[in-house]
Formats: structure tokens, C-alpha cells, sequence
């Protein structure tokens, strides 16, 4: 007995050892700007209805500036599938990275609106893409998931049309990926709102929302409790405006020739500070959570395209509150401006 009381006692001991050693190796101040060299780096797909509004040519920069992630493929969703697609590839090339496929998502019927980077795009051949480009996207989305040996990030940035599509064609893709989204209003609403709204990436197909909650894959969201108050200014925008890297200054080409069409902003406000950057804290929650504060929510989409509390559905992972915004401010420009 006294032997394997001692075998037990420094089994124990052992066990406090190595736990420690791996403590001090991985580092608990590890900086989610700095990941180390070493770290595997995530799969990730694209959902997004870039083209519409400004932040989703934001969070595509944004994306290609996280060496934590690894971006398989990008699909435009939400009908206009052409230009959603040119411009993309666009982007891709003239920040050299053809090496990533691009999907040409679902048309959708009745999409309003005007071509807002229309002008950026201008004669873009898609034919002339040095990539890979899958005519049918939802297809290479469900065939991306299917065919990874380890478990993909979706991350979905606008209306759910070909996620919703997708789960039709090949429902097992929801235990082979998990799902991260901009969508949703819980507690706040636009501009931090005390009252919830139906927010616009829900609205458009409050049925595809449906079936995109309620599929049985890990999920997080940050709502507009989160997103919604997210813009850069002063300094912090300045910044981006003036940096010298292809992906700020496609960045900021787009921004100027959107304001100019969408009359959102004055041409002088769009030299001083950004519109609201929804789309960048989906990218981020891809990388970390921590400036976050995260709540576990059962959240049910109703058919009017609202975002409820409801203990009886499906749980996810909600950015509810910022525990540090202008530190995501800063993560944010860092990355974008070198
Ligand atoms: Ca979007």
C-alpha cells in the first residue's frame, strides 16, 4: 500500500509538472496580434455579400491580414453573383493572392440596391482570374468542408442564402464545420440602440437564418450589441487612409468610390473617419475572443427576422458586450495598416 500510495503521490506530481511546463510554454500573455510562428493555422471560408455595404471589403483585407487563418475559398452570397465575384477576384489579385478560389454564389431574386463599387470594378474579365474560380459556389462551400481533413471556420458576413443552400444540399456539412456570423441584435440595436432591431443580414432571408441557427453546428455570433458601434476615427483611421499597403489602399479606392455613389457619408467625412465596420468582428472572433465579453445564449430567428433570447433554442456563443473596444480598434488598424 505504501508503494502505490508513493506511486500515486508522484504520478500526481508528475502531472502538476507537466501541466505547468505546457502553462509556461504556451504562455497565458500570448498576444492574439502576435501568434506564435509555430501556431497551426485555421481553415476558414468566406460567406459574404461584399459589394453592398463597404465593411465587408474591410473584413476581406482584414481576413488576409490574420496569419492565424487560412482562407480556402471566399463566395459571394446574396445574389448578384457576377459582381460579387469580379470583385473579389479583383481584390484578390491586386493583393496577390490568386491563390485562393473564389465561388460564384446563388442568384437571388428581387436584391435591390445599386452596384455601389461598380466603378471600381470597372471592365474586370472574372475569365481572366489567374485563380480558381467555381462556378457553382455552394458546391465548392459544401465540397471545401467535406474534403478537409480537419474541421473548417465558415464565416458568414452577410444574408445566408447559399449557407442555407448548402445545409439543403449536404446537411452533414454542419458536423464537419463550425459557423461564425455577423447577425443578429439581442439587446442593442443599430448604433447601439437600447432597442433591438431586425438586423439587415437576418431580415433579407429570416427562412435561411432559420435554418442556418438551427443546424447542429458550434456557433458564434456577434450581433449588433458589438458590431454595431465599431468605426475607426482620428488617428486610428488616419492610420489606414495612409498606409502604404495594397490591401489599405484598395481599402480605401473602395470606400471613396462607395461613398460616393451611396451618399451615406460627405466626401470630406470619408476622409476623416470609416462607416460602421460590422463585418471585422466576425473576422476577429475568428483569430480570439478575448476583447469580447461572451455570452452562451439560446438565440430563435423569427420569421420577421429578430434575434431572440430563447432558453429553449439552440445554444451559440454571443459577443453581447466589448470588454476593451479600442483595444479591437487598435488590433484592427494594426493589422490593416502594415
Ligand atoms: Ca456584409
Amino acid at each position: 500500500m505504501t508503494t502505490l500510495a508513493s506511486l500515486q503521490s508522484l504520478t500526481r506530481f508528475l502531472a502538476l509538472l507537466t501541466a505547468t511546463a505546457c502553462f509556461l510554454c504556451t504562455g497565458s500573455g500570448t498576444s492574439a496580434a502576435e501568434p506564435a510562428a509555430s501556431a497551426k493555422r485555421i481553415p476558414v471560408i468566406l460567406d459574404t455579400d461584399i459589394g453592398d455595404d463597404i465593411d465587408d471589403t474591410w473584413a476581406l483585407g482584414l481576413l488576409l491580414k490574420c496569419p492565424e487563418l487560412d482562407v480556402k475559398l471566399v463566395v459571394g452570397d446574396y445574389g448578384r453573383p457576377q459582381y460579387r465575384a469580379r470583385l473579389t477576384a479583383k481584390l484578390l489579385e491586386a493583393w496577390g493572392r490568386t491563390d485562393i478560389p473564389i465561388g460564384v454564389g446563388i442568384e437571388v431574386a428581387g436584391v435591390g440596391g445599386v452596384e455601389s463599387q461598380a466603378k471600381w470594378v470597372g471592365d474586370y474579365d472574372l475569365a481572366k482570374y489567374p485563380g480558381k474560380v467555381h462556378p457553382d459556389g455552394v458546391q465548392a462551400l459544401i465540397d471545401t468542408i467535406m474534403r478537409s481533413p480537419e474541421p473548417i471556420t465558415l464565416i458568414a458576413i452577410g444574408p445566408l442564402p447559399n449557407v442555407a443552400e448548402a445545409l439543403k444540399r449536404e446537411p452533414k456539412i454542419a458536423s464537419r464545420a463550425r459557423f461564425i456570423g455577423m447577425h443578429g441584435s439581442v439587446r442593442r440595436g443599430y448604433g447601439g440602440s437600447q432597442q433591438p432591431a431586425a438586423e439587415w443580414n437576418v431580415k433579407c432571408d429570416p427562412a435561411a437564418a432559420q435554418k442556418v441557427f438551427t443546424a447542429p453546428w458550434d456557433m458564434v455570433i456577434t450581433p449588433l450589441d458589438t458590431c454595431g458601434i465599431v468605426d475607426l476615427a482620428g488617428d486610428q483611421y488616419a492610420r489606414v487612409r495612409d498606409a502604404a499597403s495594397p490591401v489599405a489602399r484598395a481599402i480605401i479606392e473602395n470606400y471613396r468610390v462607395w461613398a460616393a455613389v451611396r451618399h451615406d457619408l460627405a466626401p470630406k467625412e470619408v476622409e476623416q473617419r470609416s462607416s460602421t465596420l460590422f463585418d471585422c468582428v466576425a473576422i476577429y472572433l475568428a483569430v480570439s475572443h478575448d476583447l469580447c465579453q461572451m455570452e452562451t445564449l439560446g438565440i430563435r430567428v423569427t420569421d420577421d427576422g429578430f434575434t431572440r433570447i430563447d432558453p429553449t433554442a439552440k445554444t451559440m456563443q454571443v459577443a453581447t458586450a466589448w470588454k476593451d473596444l479600442n483595444a479591437f480598434r487598435e488590433w484592427m488598424v494594426s493589422r490593416l495598416s502594415r
